[in-house]
């Protein structure tokens, strides 16, 4: 063990098309998701991503700063609406010519893009005929994904099918602080199922052309612990590793669903009628080259004792801080600890949560590749009296979360990158702009004017230290 990961380790930040590109209508783009939730009634919190971190028009000096930075990767994410901007089918050159130029501007500067697909915004038409629920959607998603690989082709080395499926279903489909804003068990199911199709249909095209990239998926592994070792508590956490995870990356990886994830379902009354032999067989041939985990905290679970199923209940709205947890009735519910630390939305700082993951996709899983496809600190910030911005908090966090990380990587767990949520300041999905994550800050107040923070030099210097030469 040096405490240093290999030479080739992709060390960068991340970012989403909808929380930082802004032109939301400029280049031919079609209306998403995400526009019309924002520009219509049921947006409570007044925030809306049309200009957001504006990217769009600032791409340029934003990956210079990057390799300024000493970053040599990039993760961001296409807009469907910009590739498709409506039902037709139309490819739009525009859009294209866009992200073509994203992707030379990294080429230029040394940064090697990782790109995911979906990353939460689907077309506003898609959404009207139903979104995700519609069974559908993982035809309409494998034939965007398909122009995604045809137009792109090995330009980009790291294809990512869809991001964090299960956090945006529960989002959309439980808490409804995502569109469409409904709460719905039934339907929230046959979605979580729905995305795991669409991530092999996805993967199908993009095996039929051969291409010497890469395709993955992007999860959130909260690693699932318990506070008491009882036979209870161990069902719990079974279930809640079902809930959270295995319902992702099985499929994912090993091509099939946990065999104890059906007859639970049923066991809760869920009609299972959607389910196809046809799809089973397609996830079955159809599994990732490598896994991407974003990476903020662990899930605390105890023994169901009673409510219906919720998630995050009481996260809606601005600004809202407090994370109550959830409940999946007769499964589980989660459990707190008093005695870690919490953020200022209540999340729990748990850095080890790193090292636990990683060890846990080592043993289930073994040596598929892992990136760390986000991590980050949330901050209220501005900038002091000389213009800068000391997030010592956010340094901290990063550091002992990276610490972990790196012994992970010495104690060999297949860990390739890191990346850093976020890149630059951006939109926080039920948050707004108040709520910042980025190593560069963005001045909304003054002509979004980027001004890197204290991390970001601390960044550098990290990566610098602990590379091998
Ligand atoms: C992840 C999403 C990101 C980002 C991050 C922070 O779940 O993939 O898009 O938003 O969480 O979340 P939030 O902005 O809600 O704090």
């Amino acid at each position: 063990m040096n405490g240093k990961v290999k030479k080739d380790f992709l060390w960068g930040t991340a970012s989403a098309a909808y929380q930082c590109e802004g032109g939301w209508n400029e280049g031919g783009k079609g209306e998403s998701n995400w526009d019309q939730f924002c520009h219509g009634p049921k947006n409570v919190k007044g925030f809306t991503g049309d200009v957001a971190a504006d990217f769009y028009h600032r791409y340029k000096e934003d990956i210079r700063l990057l390799k300024e930075g000493g970053h040599n990767t990039l993760r961001f994410s296409i807009a469907w609406t910009r590739i498709l901007p409506d039902q037709s089918g139309q490819v739009n050159p525009e859009g294209v010519a866009f992200y073509k130029d994203v992707l030379k501007e990294c080429r230029e500067n040394g940064i090697t893009p990782n790109v995911t697909l979906l990353h939460y915004d689907i077309p506003a038409w898609l959404e009207d005929l139903g979104g995700y629920a519609n069974p559908i959607f993982p035809d309409e998603f494998a034939k965007y994904c398909k122009v995604v690989f045809e137009q792109f082709g090995n330009e980009i080395p790291l294809y990512v099918t869809i991001n964090e499926s299960t956090h945006n279903a529960y989002c959309s489909y439980l808490t409804g602080n995502y569109p469409p804003n409904i709460h719905n068990v039934q339907t929230l199911v046959q979605v979580c199922y729905n995305l795991v199709v669409a991530n092999a249909k996805a993967i199908r095209e993009f095996r039929k052309l051969n291409l010497t990239s890469q395709v993955g998926i992007v999860h959130t592994t909260n690693t699932v612990q318990i506070l008491k070792d009882t036979p209870e508590y161990r069902v719990a956490q079974r279930r809640g590793d079902l809930f959270k995870n295995k319902w992702v990356t099985d499929p994912a990886i090993l091509g099939k669903f946990p065999d104890d994830l059906f007859p639970l379902l049923e066991e809760s009354g869920i009609d299972l009628s959607f389910v196809k032999e046809e799809d089973l067989e397609i996830i079955k041939h159809n599994t990732i080259d490598f896994l991407g985990q974003n990476c903020y905290t662990r899930a605390l679970v105890k023994p169901y004792e009673s409510g219906e199923t919720n998630y995050y209940p009481n996260n809606v709205g601005a600004g809202v801080k407090t994370i109550e947890g959830y409940t999946v009735k007769g499964w589980f519910q989660t459990d707190v600890d008093p005695n870690t630390p919490k953020n200022a939305w209540s999340r729990e700082i748990y850095p080890k949560t790193v090292y636990d993951m990683l060890m846990g996709i080592k043993k289930d899983y073994g040596d598929i590749p892992v990136y760390i496809t986000e991590n980050g600190h949330a901050l209220y910030e501005q900038p002091d009296a000389n213009g800068e911005v000391n997030d010592d908090e956010r340094i901290e966090f990063l550091k002992s979360y990276l610490e972990w990380l790196i012994k992970a990587e010495n104690e060999g767990c297949n860990v390739k990158g890191y990346y850093a949520w976020s890149t630059t300041d951006c939109y926080s999905w039920i948050n707004g702009y108040e709520k910042r994550y980025g190593l560069i800050y963005v001045d909304y107040a003054n002509g979004l004017k980027r001004i890197p923070k204290k991390s970001y030099h601390w960044y550098r210097e990290f990566i610098r230290e602990h590379t091998e030469d």
